[in-house]
């Protein structure tokens, strides 16, 4: 293994056998527009883009700094279709082991945002792990073995994934939970793996990762694989939650991208007298007072010590309008997992009661779950980019919920019961979320609150909400208790 891998690793620079598409086919150009070349003066890995800011490859792949090759289909010729990337971070899965190869994936975050095009799409994460007999695509620079085929040129290959029994007699005591075999135990023709680190996409889905093999085309010698569907969680942490939620957190001290309300509006002065600023300093998330001693938020929101601010609307002007309470204690949903946003919701208590009036008014908890279609209002102060509008002022936005099936799609394997999606598909206006923390109002009823989302007004993206009317008794029994 270890003398394949490391040779492997050299990549496209040495021309080893070890790291071929045999028997495969040029692929029709751009069929594969997830493909990407990691380049550091030469081809030396395969890749995946799984969103405009992450890419997927093989840990073995690892380099510190990595230009990342979009839209290719000639790696040696310029075709006008390509983006060079260079890298803003190279993340290996913490238990990759380079001795058994196990755990062998790693995240790449671009520098810049990649531009979604004809050439350059993402491809979809697995929604569960697929089983024996599936066929998929392998696709790589990997050399050819043969005198014809160039493989300058992109070269797919069909392969099955074959059974963990075939797997794991074709290699005694080396295949782990984290890998797979695919391709054909007859040998001789398309048993090869492509480039190190490239996609297996089967049904649409990424769910592999060239890893490493005994030679190539040998008989009962297959392509090993990294089971990209085991890593859900790891890719969501990683991929997901640094870069937006950690980042949300900071709210808008830090004016990110991630945390946005786009295509909204000013909301008249008070018309949200639910909506609360959490404030440590710095506005950090919202929240919604649900009755004169409690304040609904995000779980991941969460600070030991809080000071709520009601009857808000220009967060950095005196209005006289402002109560600013500061919190008795903090209750995150005990079944908040930090690991996939499950859960994300978080009660407030106030030290004192707030005073109701024209300004500072609770929002109802929902009395049933809303349909998709049912339109609702999101409000916060995340900010607009906009020159224009001022996010010190709280922004309102009008989104529908969007279907289960729609939201599954944009986020596949990543919504639990727990999660709604809400905005717009087509992108590029009104899709993204406000505050986290915040409300979405439906029918004066507070349905959701502000969770997450992979950028900011991006297609097939919409925000993530969490879903109130599900945890309508924790609510209760929480707030009767405490
Ligand atoms: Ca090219
Ligand atoms: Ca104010």
């Amino acid at each position: 293994m270890r003398s394949l891998v490391f040779l492997v690793l050299l990549g496209a620079a040495f021309a080893l056998d070890d790291d071929k598409i045999v028997g495969g086919y040029e692929c029709q150009r751009h069929s594969q527009p997830w493909q990407v070349s990691l380049n550091v003066g030469y081809h030396f890995c395969g890749g995946s883009l799984v969103n405009n800011l992450w890419v997927v490859s093989a840990a073995h792949c690892y380099k510190s700094r990595i230009e990342v090759r979009l839209g290719e289909h000639h790696i040696n010729v310029n075709e006008n279709t390509e983006q060079f990337i260079s890298s803003d971070r190279v993340i290996r899965h913490p238990q990759y082991n380079s001795g058994t190869i196990d755990n062998d994936i790693m995240l790449i975050k671009l520098s810049k945002p990649a531009e979604l095009n004809a050439y350059v799409q993402p491809v979809a994460l697995p929604t569960s792990c697929a089983p024996a007999g599936t066929m998929c695509l392998v696709s790589g620079w990997g050399n050819t073995m043969s005198s014809t085929a160039d493989s300058n040129k992109l070269q797919c290959l069909q392969i099955p994934i074959l059974s963990d029994r075939d797997c794991n007699n074709s290699y005694p005591g080396m295949i782990t939970k984290s890998m797979f075999c695919a391709g054909y135990l007859e040998g001789g023709k398309d048993s090869c793996q492509g480039d190190s680190g490239g996609p297996v996409v089967c049904n649409n889905q990424l769910h592999g990762i060239v890893s490493w093999g005994y030679g190539c085309a040998e008989r009962n010698r297959p392509g090993v694989y990294a089971k990209v569907c085991i890593f859900s969680q790891w890719l969501v942490q990683s991929a997901v939650m640094r870069s937006l939620v950690f980042l949300v957190l900071l709210g808008a001290a830090f004016a990110l991208d991630d945390d946005k309300i786009v295509g909204g509006y000013e909301c008249q002065r008070h018309s949200q007298p639910w909506q609360v600023s959490l404030n440590a300093g710095y506005h950090f998330c919202g929240g919604s007072l649900v009755n004169n001693l409690w304040v609904v938020s995000a779980a991941h929101c969460y600070k030991s010590r809080i000071e709520v601010r009601l009857g808000e609307h220009h967060i950095t002007v005196s209005e006289n309008t402002e109560q600013f309470i500061s919190s008795d204690r903090v209750i995150r949903h005990p079944q908040y997992s930090s690991w996939n946003i499950d859960n994300d919701i978080m009660l407030i208590k106030l030290s004192k009661p707030a005073e109701i009036n024209t300004y500072v008014q609770p929002v109802a908890l929902p009395t049933s779950c809303a349909p998709a279609g049912t339109m609702c209002l999101v409000s916060g102060w995340g900010n607009t980019m906009s020159p224009t509008a001022d996010s010190n002022k709280l922004q309102c936005l009008q989104i529908p919920i969007l279907s289960d099936r729609d939201c599954n799609n944009s986020y596949p394997g990543m919504i639990t019961n727990s999660m709604f999606c809400a905005g717009y598909l087509e992108g590029g206006k009104d899709s993204c979320q406000g505050d986290s923390g915040g409300p979405v109002v439906c029918n004066n009823q507070l349905q959701g609150i502000v969770s997450w989302g992979y950028g900011c007004a991006e297609k097939n993206h919409p925000g993530v909400y969490a879903k109130v009317c599900i945890f309508s008794q924790w609510l209760a029994d929480t707030m009767n208790s405490n």
